[in-house]
């Protein structure tokens, strides 16, 4: 990818800073609010088995993984439609003030802390294991599963199917970028086929997020196929009851996206107003551009060990509403978190979290 198209890629997804993490569980917040009944607006809409271009999508994805025929038809035929899926794809409306403040006090709280507390005494040996094998930080990895899903509390009550069902077939077309979102996400469901038949699942038993993202760190079909790892060695990948698994595949999915072990993520930032060129500081948005000389030539001010830094540099901008942004300096470890949810005040969230439960748990 061109820096030029990351930059774009970048901007977009900024625009729909909400993690999947976090609509996921605005999502499960109204459900648990319902009185036995999902709201009418929710209630799954007719099977796929009728769609002509459907079933044919089925046939087509039955020959290009080789699966058999059937089973592929029978799967996608009992997908159902779900509105609500629909819904919560839309990015937030244009306007709508992001804000690092609320985004983390939502993420940084003390029923998570106290949930990651526990999670990382529960599996000490195993976090120091992959941070042994990978290079990655034991709290990065604990501020990852805490963000995503409070450490498998809230894994998402969607079925995984039917989600990705209806944002292959009936991604909402206003979507700016309808087409190529719905391509991802038929090569998503085609993944999930491949997966579920491969490890024996039924393809209607798993439930995940409205965007298809399943267990405990939230992988997508796609990522699960390609990152995730059996890291307690019973020859299965189970990232939904095995915090082992979890915990190496996480670590592994950053390894595999360039984890530099021993780098800090970001560095405190001040500016000098007489130098300051914000707007070139702030162009490359989050992808790591400036060496450190030409950062601080134009405004940056560091201190302490961020003035031995080696490896470029980005301004990370985070808007906190109507009040003055928030500004650190994101090493190449900070974009690389971005590769696992893209959004700086997702990255952000992860690393102090984790930083809080580190915090407690090494006292
Ligand atoms: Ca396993």
């Amino acid at each position: 990818m061109t820096s030029k198209f990351l930059f774009i890629l970048t901007l977009l997804m900024a625009s729909c800073a909400l993690s999947t993490a976090a609509q996921a569980t605005k999502s499960l917040k109204k459900k648990t609010v319902a009185t036995g009944h999902a709201p009418l607006s929710a209630r799954p809409g007719p099977a796929y088995a009728e769609r002509e271009d459907v079933m044919r999508a089925a046939d087509d994805i039955a020959a290009r993984r080789d699966l058999d025929l059937e089973w592929v038809r029978q799967a996608i035929a009992q997908a159902r439609y779900l509105p609500q899926v629909a819904k919560l794809i839309q990015p937030p409306p244009v306007g709508t003030a992001k804000n690092w403040r609320v985004y983390r006090s939502r993420f940084i709280d003390p029923i998570r802390i106290k949930a990651g507390v526990k999670f990382w005494q529960e599996n000490r040996e195993t976090l120091a294991r992959a941070e042994a094998e990978t290079g990655v930080p034991a709290e990065i990895i604990v501020g990852i599963i805490g963000v995503e899903t409070i450490y498998g509390q809230q894994m998402g009550s969607f079925r995984v199917l039917d989600a990705l069902a209806t944002l292959a077939f009936d991604f909402p077309a206003k979507h700016p970028r309808a087409r190529e979102r719905s391509e991802f996400f038929k090569a998503e469901l085609e993944q999930f086929l491949s997966l579920t038949q491969r490890i024996n699942i039924d393809p209607l038993a798993l439930r995940g997020s409205f965007a298809g993202a399943m267990g405990m760190p939230q992988f997508m079909p796609s990522s699960w196929v390609r990152y995730a790892i059996d890291f307690d060695g019973d020859g299965k990948v189970d990232l939904f009851n095995s915090p082992a698994d979890v915990i190496g595949s996480v670590a592994h999915y950053l390894q595999a996206f360039n984890w530099q072990p021993g780098m800090p993520t970001h560095y405190p930032v001040g500016f000098d107003a007489q130098k300051l060129d914000l707007d070139a500081l702030l162009a490359p948005d989050i992808l790591p551009t400036f060496s450190l000389a030409s950062f601080v030539a134009k405004g940056a001010v560091l201190e302490g060990v961020a003035l031995q830094h080696k490896g470029p540099l980005a301004l990370v901008e985070l808007q906190n509403g109507d009040a003055p942004p928030s500004y650190v300096a994101g090493t190449e470890n900070f974009y690389v978190i971005t590769r696992y949810n893209w959004s700086s005040y997702y990255a952000l969230a992860v690393i102090e979290l984790g930083r809080e439960v580190a915090s407690i748990v090494n006292k």
